[in-house]
């Protein structure tokens, strides 16, 4: 059964995430079924996707599926981990992604939000970014988009306190393009993606692909990159990890102490 819906109309494809019973959480399953949609759509030549809740939602996405991360001592957030995969292919498709976001958007959906070329928020939306409060050791890439969307010191502070913030705050530090009333959440993004759509596909996919190589041309010695891996696999091997995980089923603050 997927857990998503799709449509095309007028070269605009829309891909809903509908898992409720999870408030979509990034599962395996959803992103395989939202990266078939984002591949047959294509194929039917959408000019522009749209990533959406379904309306009403009061959560657009919870995240990562917390039950998939692994606490084996692997790491949680490799390259081929869905997360990753969806945030790369989202970023790679030669047509512009429009997030049409209403609810609260959690984790690593924050990154996939962040990561669609246009983000249309509901008033009343909110965004928490929450590797710090499950203790996760997030990935060098994810780390790197969010500084591209977001200037630093708001990135410190959202990273740091993973507390979410409103739409309108969002709106304030630059990561998202409109904040409109929810009963013309899905006028504000159709006449967005219907002017895209007017627009030539092939220059819109040339500057897609100029801004994605120019904007992460972000030097990283391997040496550095080998210093960053080897922090995190420490991370991904301490108590403070498997505590947020637990702390997280067990429906509890979790207790870290640093190791
Ligand atoms: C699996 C879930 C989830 C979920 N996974 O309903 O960025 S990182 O590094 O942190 C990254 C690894 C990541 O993205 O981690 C996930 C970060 N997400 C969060 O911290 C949000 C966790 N969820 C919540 O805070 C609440 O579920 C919200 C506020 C979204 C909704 O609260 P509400 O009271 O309406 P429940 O919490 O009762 O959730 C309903 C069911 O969905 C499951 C949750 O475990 C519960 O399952 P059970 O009914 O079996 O208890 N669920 C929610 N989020 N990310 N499962």
């Amino acid at each position: 059964m997927a857990l998503i819906q799709k449509n095309l109309v007028d070269r605009v494809g829309t891909i809903t995430l509908d898992n409720r019973k999870s408030h979509n959480a990034l599962s395996g399953e959803l992103i395989g079924d939202v990266l078939r949609a984002m591949d047959e759509l294509l194929k039917d030549e959408a000019r522009v996707l749209v990533l959406r809740a379904p309306a009403g939602a009061k959560v657009w996405s919870a995240g990562h599926d917390v039950k998939e991360l692994p606490t084996d001592g692997r790491d949680p957030l490799t390259y081929n981990d869905p997360l990753r995969q969806v945030i790369r292919t989202i970023q790679e498709v030669p047509v512009p992604v429009i997030a049409m976001v209403e609810g609260s958007v959690w984790g690593g959906a924050c990154e996939v939000v962040l990561c669609c070329d246009i983000i249309v928020a509901a008033e009343g939306s909110s965004f928490a970014m929450t590797p710090a409060k499950l203790g996760v050791p997030y990935d060098i890439a994810g780390v790197l988009n969010f500084m591209q969307r977001i200037d630093l010191p708001i990135a410190k502070e959202l990273l740091f306190t993973a507390q979410p913030i409103s739409a309108e705050r969002a709106l304030d530090v630059g990561f998202v393009n409109h904040v409109v009333p929810i009963a013309e959440l899905e006028t504000a993004t159709a006449e967005l993606a219907a002017q895209i759509g007017r627009n030539s596909p092939l220059a819109i996919a040339l500057l897609k692909e100029q801004l994605r190589v120019l904007s992460t041309a972000t030097p990283l010695t391997p040496e550095g990159f080998e210093r960053i891996q080897s922090l995190r696999r420490k991370i991904y091997d301490s108590a403070d990890y498997r505590e947020g995980l637990r702390s997280f089923f067990e429906k509890r603050p979790p207790v870290f102490q640093g190791k």
